[in-house]
């Protein structure tokens, strides 16, 4: 494997780079470098070097499918490249073009979304989502009044992050810890995350924890907004595949000697929120219903739904 791909995906593996935006820029960056440094071959070669890359950096991490879509969209169309010239300048072309869309649709999300945060309001958080803290920022930077509680997020405690990011953008904002989602839920009005996957019947896969906030915004009738870009939609779903929930080291939880060794530890990484709980779906096409996913997912993959 390649110095660029197996940095890649080192990195993601062990979340250098994470967030499911981040790992998908990451994936489709390291298919175009590989490309770009690429020493001139057969095509065939080529072709059979970048899939290997590509399954490479999809094995890093099983969850967010936006990976999946970041590094499938940057080979889209290689199988009918004829020459090394023409195969390796699609990849580099598909790469940079998802990256640049990618970025772009984080943007327009956080305009989009800042619309539904009103002066005064007091939103809860979940875990580091760059889409989710950027509708949060831009609300701010508009001139609302507003408040923030974001959780811890155990055991990487990606909540830290989100203050610190969040502080520094001049918003009152208070860390709470994942078991007082449900005694702060009453002094919440929205409740805004992000995504690592949606489902095509509109399910959320999220920061395990996320459908605890879900479930305790419904029973405190809060709203709860999901920011997702579209390349968070699953195709997969579509096709009857379930997505793999990560499951990670116990080392993340507890130190060595903390527990009795025939002590197990379940460390799941995501979780899923049923579409019933969800009441938006902010994405860079518009806010949409968890029902419309399934739409969005058809018109995306367009002639390709029937190959
Ligand atoms: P953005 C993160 O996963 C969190 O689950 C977060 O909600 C999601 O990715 C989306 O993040 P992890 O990599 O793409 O921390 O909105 O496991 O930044």
């Amino acid at each position: 494997m390649s110095d660029v791909i197996a940095e890649t995906v080192a990195a993601i593996s062990d979340m250098r780079i994470r967030g499911a935006g981040r790992i998908a820029r990451a994936g489709a960056t390291a298919l175009k470098e590989y490309s770009e440094m690429h020493a001139k071959c057969n095509p065939k070669e080529f072709k059979d070097d970048i899939i290997r890359a590509k399954d490479a950096i999809l094995a890093s991490r099983p969850t967010a499918v936006s990976l999946w879509n970041g590094v499938n969209s940057s080979i889209r169309g290689l199988d009918k490249t004829t020459t090394f010239e023409e195969a390796r300048d699609l990849v580099v072309t598909n790469a940079a073009y998802f990256v640049k869309m990618s970025s772009e649709a984080v943007g327009t999300i956080a305009k989009i979304g800042a619309k539904r945060i009103k002066d005064g309001d007091i939103i809860m958080t979940h875990c580091n989502s760059s889409a989710a803290i950027g509708a949060i920022k831009e609300a701010r930077a508009q001139g609302k009044d507003i408040r923030v509680y974001a959780t811890e997020s155990r055991p990487w405690r990606q909540g830290i992050l989100t203050v610190n990011d969040l502080s520094k953008a001049g918003v009152d904002t208070t860390l709470i810890i994942d078991s007082a989602v449900r005694t702060v839920m009453r002094k919440t009005d929205k409740v805004f995350v992000g995504a690592d996957t949606i489902a095509s019947n509109g399910a959320l896969i999220n920061k395990v924890g996320t459908s605890q906030l879900a479930l305790c915004a419904h029973e405190a009738r809060v709203s709860f907004n999901v920011c997702a870009e579209t390349y968070k939609f699953s195709p997969l779903t579509l096709f009857g595949d379930t997505v793999t929930i990560e499951e990670r080291e116990i080392d993340e939880v507890v130190k060595s000697g903390e527990i009795p060794a025939d002590v197990k530890v379940f460390n799941p990484v995501f979780d899923t929120t049923p579409p019933g709980y969800i009441d938006a779906i902010i994405t860079e096409l518009g806010i949409m219903s968890p029902g419309s996913v399934y739409d969005v997912l058809v018109r995306q993959l367009g002639e390709d739904i029937f190959n």
